[in-house]
């Protein structure tokens, strides 16, 4: 199939693109680089040295004798170059990664806030408005978040993007399925709600066929393909805006900083291992909705785990000492966490645990390339209100207290 991937340059687009390749597929990345400039605008680099896109898809053709083209293009500004672009190459498949993607950037300041919603909003219904132009009947594929459903306890399990409901109408009460009441709890996540809208307008109105994958926090680096050589290694985000939980409790026990558990550590989240997030999108592209199908929604996580509870895990197979810090965000202090999942799994799924000895190989990674990690950049202290910026811990190691 003729695939393009939207986002391929990034932490979950490069492992798929590789993967998809691998298969076979005729893969193009559609990327305008914008990961690699906020890197610039934060003063940090991936933990793992990263080549530029030319490079790593000319060591992939070197490695396998497969091509995988690469097209700069801005989804979000060049609407005419992008709706050029779908006429002229038809994909079968289109997979959107092309999202800024982190909570804490997202609340950064007003100006990261409108730059998240001015992205991932226009991007999304760019993508929609010129599918419907050119008449292309490709399956989107979009990468959401779990995050959508919000983060507080509701007692019974999350379903896969849908609530039956019973609403009382004069004639007596009424059966009917609704998209999942959304609850973000940053501006990032707020975006990928109201992407589930646009969704559902377009798969009704113009026959789009949709699926929107709800995935969790994603962990590890490796896949099989980014493995198979040195220059086809993936990205590794550490630092207090794009590094997320696990994999950040991962370097900081590599390199002896405390674990930075926000609070008491109480939240739950939904996890997945970044081989098995190629393995879905490979999963959800071989079973497409129809075009009149309601959007398909898959949650994509494997499992679930307090973040306290991971803490101590890694503390307790590393000798990390854990701190508790003042939670920068706006979040319940404990949630629990039950999510179905039973779609990927019927499909074939067959999921890679934290069990599995995988933490390990994230350690030794970070072992390896620990020269290039800038401590001053590991504390997260990017706030979700004025309130809670005045609390934020910027010196979890007490560095500058020992120095007076
Ligand atoms: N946390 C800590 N200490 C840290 C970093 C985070 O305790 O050093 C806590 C946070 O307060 C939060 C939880 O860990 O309660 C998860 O934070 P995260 O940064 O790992 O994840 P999040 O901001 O939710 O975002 C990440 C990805 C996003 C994806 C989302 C899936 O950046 O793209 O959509 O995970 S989910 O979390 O399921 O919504």
């Amino acid at each position: 199939m003729k695939i393009a991937i939207l986002g391929g340059d990034g932490f979950v687009g490069w492992p798929t693109t590789l993967h998809l390749s691998d298969q076979g597929h005729e893969v193009h990345v559609i990327d305008n680089l914008s990961r690699r400039w906020i890197d610039a605008e934060l003063g940090v680099q991936s933990l793992t040295p990263m080549d530029s896109i030319q490079e790593r898809c000319r060591i992939w053709h070197d490695v396998t004798g497969r091509r995988i083209h690469f097209h700069l293009l801005d989804l979000a500004q060049e609407y005419e170059r992008a709706k050029a672009w779908l006429g002229d190459h038809k994909p079968d498949v289109v997979i959107h990664f092309a999202e800024q993607r982190a909570a804490p950037y997202s609340m950064k300041t007003d100006r990261h806030k409108v730059y998240t919603v001015n992205n991932n909003i226009i991007a999304t219904h760019n993508l929609l408005a010129a599918l419907v132009e050119t008449g292309i009947d490709a399956h989107v594929i979009h990468l959401g978040t779990m995050g959508v459903y919000g983060y507080s306890s509701v007692g019974a399990p999350i379903p896969e993007g849908y609530l039956d409901v019973q609403i009382d109408t004069p004639a007596g009460p009424k059966e009917q399925e609704i998209l999942y009441p959304t609850k973000p709890g940053s501006v990032y996540h707020m975006t990928k709600s109201m992407d589930q809208i646009l969704f559902q307008f377009y798969a009704q109105n113009d026959g789009l066929r949709i699926t929107d994958l709800h995935q969790g926090i994603v962990w590890g680096t490796h896949t099989a393909q980014t493995r198979r050589h040195d220059q086809l290694i993936n990205r590794f985000d550490y630092d207090g805006d794009y590094g997320t939980v696990l994999n950040r409790f991962l370097i900081q026990a590599a390199i002896g900083y405390p674990l930075t558990v926000h609070g008491t550590g109480g939240q739950t989240r939904a996890f997945i291992h970044i081989q098995d997030s190629v393995r879905c999108i490979e999963l959800a592209m071989g079973d497409a909705p129809k075009a009149g199908d309601r959007v398909r929604i898959f949650n994509q996580m494997t499992e679930t785990h307090r973040v306290r509870d991971l803490a101590a895990l890694i503390a307790q197979q590393t000798g990390a000492k854990v701190l508790n810090l003042p939670n920068p965000r706006k979040e319940a202090a404990e949630n629990d966490l039950i999510v179905r999942n039973a779609q990927f799994l019927a499909l074939g799924l067959n999921p890679t645990t934290l069990a599995e000895g995988l933490l390990a190989e994230v350690v030794e990674v970070a072992r390896k390339y620990a020269h290039r990690i800038d401590r001053s950049r590991v504390p997260a202290v990017s706030a979700w209100t004025r309130d809670l910026a005045e609390k934020v811990e910027h010196d979890p190691e007490g560095k500058k207290l020992r120095a007076v």
